[in-house]
């Protein structure tokens, strides 16, 4: 046997299941703060270091996680992005517990009712959602298409449009997907350097407002800025263009520590869960799956779809890679 292969496999896979799992832990950590300020939950709580009760419980997942699986299962079943399936399994598997935005909900009822999938995105806004929600659930987009990133950029352009149409809405899905699947290509043992991490995502994304933001964050990142400060400027809101930056931010601030980069995420407040979801996502496409403290896993809701099954997605997701 090549052991060299095998031990770098097994990185591999533990950084599929990092992407999937770091979703769901960020998802969970931020979703009871959804909504408040940063400067609300600096003074009321302090650093966000533990899974605290919420709606459905502590530790629980919302409409990110969902959609996520719903994605990483139309991966581990086609090998790619299969709109139409993906349309029918975001409906299969909502719960209307789990927070999905109000365009998402328009979307997925139109579906649900038979609208094409191709049709159904304008029952939200005539000109499409510019939401975080495609966003929120491409980690396994970036995962299973690292090596090849004009095919990662494809595939997210088409699992975005089943329900983000608003060129910033797909733009946003884009280069999540791409920090994703760069983080993965990084060395787990090593700390990304932040300017050529940028560099790179910027010879890919063509929307200049995305751009500006990142050059942004590339300025942000020489010294320390207080949450509030990051939020004022990358934003933390629920459209992709002040959510992704931000989320990307946060990785690359704390840089190699999955536990601050998705503490620091949830700290800006605003759409606490979905940046949370998204920096998680990417720190656990890096580091893997082992880094995520242990704690928080234990903490995660596991029911039918639940921790256990999204760790086996990622090892799906990774066979499916090996072929
Ligand atoms: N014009 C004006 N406002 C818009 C537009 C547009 N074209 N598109 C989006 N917005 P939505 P999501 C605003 O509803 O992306 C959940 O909590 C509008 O205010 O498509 O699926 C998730 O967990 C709209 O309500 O939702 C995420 O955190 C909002 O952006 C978050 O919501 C979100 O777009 C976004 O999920
Ligand atoms: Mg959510």
């Amino acid at each position: 046997m090549n052991i060299k292969k095998y031990t770098l496999d097994k990185t591999l896979l533990l950084k599929f299941q990092g992407a999937l799992m770091g979703t769901f832990t960020g998802d969970a950590l931020g979703m009871p703060f959804e909504g408040l300020s940063a400067g609300k939950i600096a003074r009321g709580f302090g650093r966000i270091e533990d899974m605290v009760e919420a709606r459905l419980g502590a530790g629980t997942y919302t409409d990110d996680t969902e959609m996520m699986i719903g994605l990483a299962e139309i991966l581990a079943e086609h090998g790619h992005v299969q709109p139409q399936a993906l349309a029918g399994r975001l409906v299969y598997n909502f719960n209307g517990d789990r927070g999905y935005g109000g365009g998402s909900l328009k979307v997925l009822r139109a579906l649900k009712e038979g609208v094409p999938w191709d049709q159904a995105p304008k029952a939200a806004f005539a000109e499409g959602s510019m939401g975080n929600g495609a966003a929120m659930r491409i980690a396994p987009v970036g995962v299973l298409n690292h090596h090849d990133l004009e095919q990662l950029e494809k595939e997210a352009e088409i699992s975005a449009k089943v329900t983000h149409t608003h060129p910033l809405g797909v733009e946003g899905a884009k280069l999540q997907a791409l920090a994703v699947g760069l983080a993965a290509k990084e060395d787990s043992k090593e700390r990304v350097d932040s300017a050529r991490f940028l560099e790179e995502l910027k010879i890919y994304t063509k929307e200049t407002s995305f751009n500006n933001a990142l050059n942004c964050a590339d300025r942000l990142l020489a010294r320390y800025h207080d949450p509030e400060t990051i939020a004022n400027e990358l934003g933390n809101e629920v459209t992709a263009l002040r959510s992704v930056p931000a989320s990307i931010y946060c990785f690359l601030k704390f840089n190699g520590d999955f536990k601050k980069s998705v503490s620091e995420a949830v700290s800006l407040g605003g759409d606490t869960d979905t940046i949370g979801a998204m920096t998680g996502a990417l720190a656990g496409a890096h580091l893997g799956v082992n880094a995520i403290p242990a704690e928080w896993l234990d903490a995660l809701e596991n029911g039918e779809k639940g921790r256990d099954y999204v760790m086996e997605l990622g090892r799906r997701l990774y066979k499916i890679w090996e072929q």
